[in-house]
């Protein structure tokens, strides 16, 4: 594998999982093969999980890693070829891109959607900024359109979690005050489609995902009846594609109670807001997988940064 951009570029997912599955018996075991390789990290958003599971991983398998906040220490990058550069920003992507290439193996880029102009967000310039101008393998840490460590990392967890051959999976949405992006239940649709399952999208009406990426998948509008008999409630929050960035209601009534989730078990990507997104009776049940999904995100950054020292 030379880039991971999305889920799909992972080949087969069952053999993936599986394969990260073996990484988690013995997460040391390929400690021989990134010796002397390095991995640049480059954050233009905040992180806690995917910035140490991404390192964890990375020193798991022996290599050396960097790590750039660009938000606030990194030159303002200009992404636009043949502008004048007499405004904001100070470097070209062009020679930023050439550079960190002469550092670094391959690179990891975190570039959240603005959320404020739809087709600047889908022509990810950050992301397509270094596929097309570094010289080294990409991976994706969340751009605007899909979060794919996180998606892989679900996919671990419900392997792991699963008690039926084919369950019910629940992506349903869930309120917050804040404008969210699409990234990770973009990702975490993609990932459905690939696995045998039962899978449905519950969300207020005005909160449909891109067509392109849901394609037939059902929706269902009445949160109730999508979560009735539900083996996996995966809860998110995202703001309006289509009136797009906009927070159109925080209904409180969509919240995730212990009620409305039965004997389901619930998934969540973290960070997650208390008692606005899901009540804390789930979080501190037993029935939260949260921190066995944030766990498995090591995994699966592992199996990723690995087909790639493999391919290099
Ligand atoms: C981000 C999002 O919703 O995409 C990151 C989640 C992994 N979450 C927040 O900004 C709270
Ligand atoms: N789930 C996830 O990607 O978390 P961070 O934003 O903390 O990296």
């Amino acid at each position: 594998m030379k880039n991971y951009l999305s889920i799909t570029d992972l080949g087969p997912l069952a053999k993936g999982v599986a394969e990260a599955l073996k990484l988690k018996e013995n997460p040391t075991r390929f400690q021989g093969l990134g010796k002397n390789k390095t991995l640049g990290l480059l954050f233009f958003n905040n992180s806690l999980r995917t910035r140490l599971s991404t390192q964890k991983a990375a020193l798991n398998l022996g290599m050396n890693v960097m790590v750039m906040n660009f938000g606030n220490e990194g030159w303002a990058l200009e992404f636009t070829d043949g502008t004048v550069m007499d405004q904001g920003t100070s470097e070209h992507i062009k020679e930023a891109a050439q550079v960190i290439s002469q550092y670094c193996d391959m690179v990891a880029i975190r570039a959240f959607a603005s959320l404020k102009h739809k087709e600047k967000d889908e022509a990810e310039k950050v992301l397509n900024g270094f596929m097309r101008h570094a010289s080294i393998p990409v991976i994706n840490m969340e751009s605007s359109i899909r979060h794919p460590l996180q998606a892989l990392a679900d996919a671990i967890t419900l392997a792991e979690a699963r008690k039926t051959s084919r369950p019910k999976v629940v992506l349903s949405w869930a309120p917050h005050p804040k404008a969210l992006p699409h990234a990770v239940a973009n990702s975490f649709v993609e990932m459905m489609k690939l696995q045998d399952a039962e899978f449905l999208v519950t969300h207020p009406e005005g909160y449909e995902l891109n067509k392109r990426i849901v394609g037939d998948v059902r929706v269902e509008y009445d949160q109730q009846k999508a979560l009735e008999n539900a083996d996996f409630v995966y809860v998110k929050n995202w703001s309006s594609y289509n009136s797009y960035g906009a927070v159109l209601t925080q209904d409180p009534n969509w919240m995730i109670t212990r009620e409305k989730l039965g004997s389901a078990q619930f998934m969540h990507c973290l960070p997650v807001r208390r008692n606005v997104v899901v009540e804390d009776a789930v979080l501190d049940s037993e029935q939260s997988l949260v921190i066995a999904q944030a766990n498995n995100r090591t995994y699966a950054a592992q199996l990723v940064l690995k087909k790639i020292l493999e391919s290099i």
